[in-house]
């Protein structure tokens, strides 16, 4: 048994889509963000960085687990899947996932804050953010042209960027042209696992999101007019 600290959001669900591909005993525990539960001293005992999200094993004497790419090392180790042993197939996911937690994520966590976020427009940095996510996302087109998954069997490192790329829209960001990444987004988004994971804490409407997010540009518009 262990408990999931989550929100729904793209970090949250790398580690509730993996709880749920590997069928682990879990609960969920609902991080409310707008409440900023994530700074209080308790959970800060758990996650030094006050984010979501985190796992404690209680199998293993209340281990703790924070940062979501080290949670979803653990929780292969643990269970040896999604993520190969041998020397050379653990360092060709662990790169992946690297590129997702170093690259991806970041890339389109600010291009998220620039171009929906910010109460300030600031072309120069929804640009520099949205360009940033292309050249990225070609990357990892080029890498799926000529595989299935992005290092060998589906793994950890199809979640982590799974748990990112499908909110492109979101982020400003067009896939259009990237025949190989929609060919892979479409075949994880299939998933069972991956469509209860999305579903942790609570489902996300990214229609309704994107359509009341327009109706705020239109508002906007409409004072400035
Ligand atoms: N590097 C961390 C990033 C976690 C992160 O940024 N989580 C966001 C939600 S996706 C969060 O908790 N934001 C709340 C805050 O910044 O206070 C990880 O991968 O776990």
């Amino acid at each position: 048994m262990l408990t999931l600290y989550t929100s729904a959001t793209p970090n949250g669900w790398k580690a509730s889509i993996t709880l749920e591909e590997l069928g682990l005993d879990y609960k969920v525990h609902h991080i409310h963000m707008d409440k900023q539960e994530q700074k209080e001293p308790w959970y800060l005992k758990l996650n030094p960085n006050g984010r979501i999200p985190t796992i404690v094993d209680h199998d293993n004497g209340d281990f703790a687990v924070f940062e979501s790419g080290a949670i979803m090392i653990y929780l292969a180790e643990k269970t040896g899947r999604l993520m190969p042993s041998d020397v050379n197939g653990r360092s060709t996911v662990i790169q992946w996932l690297m590129f997702q937690m170093g690259g991806v994520g970041p890339m389109m966590g600010q291009a998220n804050v620039f171009f929906r976020y910010a109460p300030e427009r600031i072309p120069y940095a929804i640009e520099r953010y949205q360009r940033e996510c292309r050249r990225l996302f070609e990357v990892l087109d080029t890498r799926l042209a000529d595989n299935r998954y992005l290092a060998g069997d589906y793994s950890i490192a199809d979640i982590a960027h799974f748990s990112w790329v499908w909110g492109y829209i979101w982020s400003g960001v067009s896939i259009d042209g990237l025949d190989h990444l929609s060919r892979w987004l479409d075949e994880i988004q299939q998933r069972d696992a991956v469509k209860r994971g999305q579903d942790v804490p609570e489902p996300t409407d990214l229609d309704r999101m994107l359509r009341e997010a327009d109706q705020r540009a239109e508002s906007v518009r409409g004072i400035l007019a």
